[in-house]
Parts: structure tokens; C-alpha cells; sequence
């Protein structure tokens, strides 16, 4: 009788630390995953006192490029050749628009017609 619950406590034991071993590894891993996709596939363009920041950019084909308006006034991001175009976007806003074909994007703020800028896609 001892013997057998010892044997069931070890069997226990071994099944806890097993689990919990593996599935650290499976979280791990998949964390890891998730932040190289993260850091290659997006990138952010701050709107910023009537600017957008950086101006141009350079993003392999496939990229999600985030813009965020940091000013306190409403700004757009619209392309010149109808490809994307945003709402209005208040304090805090965000738009994002994925460039799968390579090619130079240029846009502006409809608002701000000033305030231009441009993605390279390669
Ligand atoms: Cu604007």
C-alpha cells in the first residue's frame, strides 16, 4: 500500500513537471515567433507637427506600415495614386495599410495637402 501511493506521488510528480516543461518550451517559441514577425513585417510613421516622421521610408514588400497621430489636430494619410486613403485621424489615431506589390507610394494629408511624404516598397 505505501509502496503504491509513493509510485503514484512520483507518477504525479513527473506528469506536473513534464507538462509544465513542455508547454514552457511550445510558449517560448511561439513568443519568439511572434516577435520576429512583428519586427519585420510592421513598421510605424509618427504624424507629428504637421510632419510625417520618418518622411520616407524603405520596407520590403509584405509590410504593414502603421501611422499615429501624435499631433493634437486631425491628419489623413492619403495616396496620391488612390491606392490608400485613412479617415480622419484625431490625437492617438491609427491607420495602417499592408504593401504587398513593390513600387514608390506616395501620399500626403488631404487635410494638410502640405504635408507629404512617401513608402518605398522592394
Ligand atoms: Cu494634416
Amino acid at each position: 500500500m505505501r509502496k503504491i501511493s509513493k509510485l503514484m506521488v512520483a507518477a504525479a510528480m513527473l506528469g506536473v513537471f513534464g507538462w509544465t516543461s513542455a508547454s514552457n518550451a511550445r510558449f517560448v517559441a511561439s513568443a519568439a515567433t511572434a516577435q520576429g514577425a512583428t519586427k519585420s513585417q510592421e513598421v510605424v510613421v509618427k504624424i507629428d507637427n504637421f510632419s510625417f516622421m520618418p518622411h520616407d521610408i524603405m520596407v520590403a514588400a509584405g509590410t504593414t506600415v502603421i501611422w499615429v497621430n501624435n499631433d493634437d489636430i486631425p491628419h489623413t494619410v492619403v495616396s496620391t495614386s488612390d491606392v490608400f486613403k485613412s479617415k480622419a485621424l484625431d490625437t492617438d489615431d491609427k491607420f495602417s495599410f499592408k504593401f504587398d506589390k513593390p513600387g514608390t507610394y506616395e501620399y500626403f494629408c488631404s487635410i494638410h495637402p502640405k504635408m507629404t511624404a512617401k513608402v518605398i516598397v522592394q
